[in-house]
């Protein structure tokens, strides 16, 4: 009973965190489609609190779609038009929680309190789990803490009732008839995997699931315990990827399979998400690994878009090249302090290449963007001729389809490398596409099955079959 993973030709997914409706709507025929990406991810579409805050989304009060990005038919349009686009789309889901604030009105209206949502939610339906002060969670090393204390003082759902487990498959049931394809699950690590799992056996369709659970050492809760309902999203890559490109060295990064991770098959996995890219803002002396977490649940921290020598472009190369894991690009907006919305009230707007306004559209990056026709290229075909010459100097193909190297070193990587392609001219397509037959960037001509290329500091080079320049045939 196992939802579906992302398969075939497009599993790429964009994390469009807090775009509007309207505005992913046009994304997604203007580039997301076109580029090749297999979904987007969307913020909760919910009622939720009111407030400036980006936060403000994961407190719902009610299950009218009516929120800052947004109403029901916005919402119903932007899933029509991505899938026109051939683009499906995944929604942020919120099974574990209501709001954590005593009382208020929500952005479409709703009238609600600590523990009584009118007509949906009263006192009996919230776990009050009486273990600790205020009934908050304070010791991830209880397992029934974490699954029914408050995260953060947020109404904790009793999802291990009928009665939460309908209505929460009632509200999943009205996003599936709007053609939703899947679901984030926030907080998943605070429900039970079998209270998820009676939850999603109640759905109309066989969704695309993807599971938050921050795998943390010692803990009882475990990633694993979750891969019955679908995919988990994989903590340990995020951070072992961070750590290994700020300085552990890449070469590490051969094996993921195999680490007591979930298997690739099952894993969600990203360079950053919209609570990692929160942490991590400063540069980390070697091998401390010591996160303080203000925000009261644990996250780990990740790379950024502010992180040193290029390393969170080199690292998403690297992540998009790699076959372990379904990978997630984050799509975000630059803040001066970690509880900021979005700029242009939530409408996104992109540059050709990158972001405008305040708007970063990561998913544009021409390494990014080049880097999903690669994986798409190259779909499940396994590694080959891999080297590592020096512990942060990696290349690697994917079967006969494509092949990469990543030098995140200061200084250039000049070298023959021996790949399974075909012979050919092939468009780089970390500085350029192939465009009528030529490359906009650089090109390389592989024969006998080798090519020499100077790879500069802290940059990557990429070629593929499907990005072929003039003599490629
Ligand atoms: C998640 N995954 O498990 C989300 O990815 C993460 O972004 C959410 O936290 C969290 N779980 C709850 O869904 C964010 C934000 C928190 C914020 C909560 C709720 O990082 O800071 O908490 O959303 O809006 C805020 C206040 C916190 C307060 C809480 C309840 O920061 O101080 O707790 O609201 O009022 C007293
Ligand atoms: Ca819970």
């Amino acid at each position: 009973l196992t939802s579906r993973a992302p398969s075939g030709s497009k599993s790429v997914i964009i994390q469009m965190f807090e775009w509007t409706w309207d505005s992913i709507a046009s994304e997604c025929a203007n580039f997301i489609g076109p580029a090749g990406y297999g979904f987007v991810q969307v913020s909760p579409p919910a009622e939720h609190i009111q407030g400036s805050q980006w936060w403000t989304d994961y407190q719902p009060v009610s299950y009218t779609l009516t929120s800052k990005r947004g109403n029901r038919s916005q919402f119903q349009n932007m899933i029509s038009k991505c899938h026109s686009a051939g683009v499906k789309v995944i929604v942020d889901t919120l099974f574990n929680h209501m709001a954590g604030i005593e009382s208020g009105t929500g952005v479409g209206g709703s009238s609600f309190s600590h523990y009584n949502y009118p007509g949906i939610y009263q006192t009996q339906d919230f776990h009050h789990c009486g273990l600790t002060s205020g009934d908050d969670i304070s010791n991830y090393n209880d397992r029934n803490q974490v699954q029914t204390c408050e995260l953060v003082n947020l109404a904790d759902l009793a999802t291990n009732t009928d009665y939460v487990r309908g209505r929460l498959a009632q509200y999943a049931n009205d996003l599936i008839s709007l053609g939703a394809d899947g679901f984030r699950l926030d907080a998943a690590k605070h429900i039970a995997a079998g209270d998820i799992g009676n939850i999603i056996s109640r759905l109309s369709t066989r969704p695309y699931i993807t599971q938050e659970v921050i795998w943390g050492s010692g803990e009882p809760v475990q990633p694993s315990e979750y891969t019955g309902n679908g995919d988990v999203q994989e903590f340990r890559y995020t951070t072992t990827v961070r750590d290994a490109f700020l300085g552990g060295g890449i070469s590490s990064l051969q094996n993921l399979d195999g680490r007591g991770w979930v298997s690739g098959n099952q894993a969600n996995v990203f360079i950053a998400n919209h609570d990692t890219e929160r942490v991590w803002t400063t540069h980390i002396p070697l091998f401390v690994i010591l996160f303080s977490d203000n925000r009261g649940y644990q996250n780990g921290g990740s790379l950024n878009i502010n992180s040193p020598s290029n390393t969170y472009i080199t690292a998403h190369i690297f992540s998009l090249a790699h076959p372990y894991g379904t990978p997630t690009v984050l799509s975000s907006f630059s803040f001066s302090n970690n509880d900021a919305g979005p700029p242009n009230g939530g409408s996104g707007t992109c540059s050709t290449t990158g972001g405008s306004g305040g708007w970063h559209c990561q998913h544009r990056f021409v390494a990014i963007s080049g880097m999903v026709g690669f994986r798409n290229k190259v779909g499940t075909a396994g590694i080959t001729n891999w080297v590592a010459p020096q512990s942060q100097r990696i290349a690697f193909g994917r079967g006969s389809l494509g092949y990469v190297a990543i030098n995140n070193v200061d200084s250039a990587w000049t070298a023959t490398f021996s790949t399974s392609l075909p012979s050919g001219t092939y468009c780089d397509v970390i500085s350029g596409k192939s465009s009528s037959g030529s490359c906009t960037g650089a090109a390389y001509t592989v024969s006998g099955g080798s090519f020499t290329a100077t790879v500069a500091a802290r940059s990557a080079i990429a070629i593929h079959t499907g990005a072929l320049g003039s003599g490629g045939g």
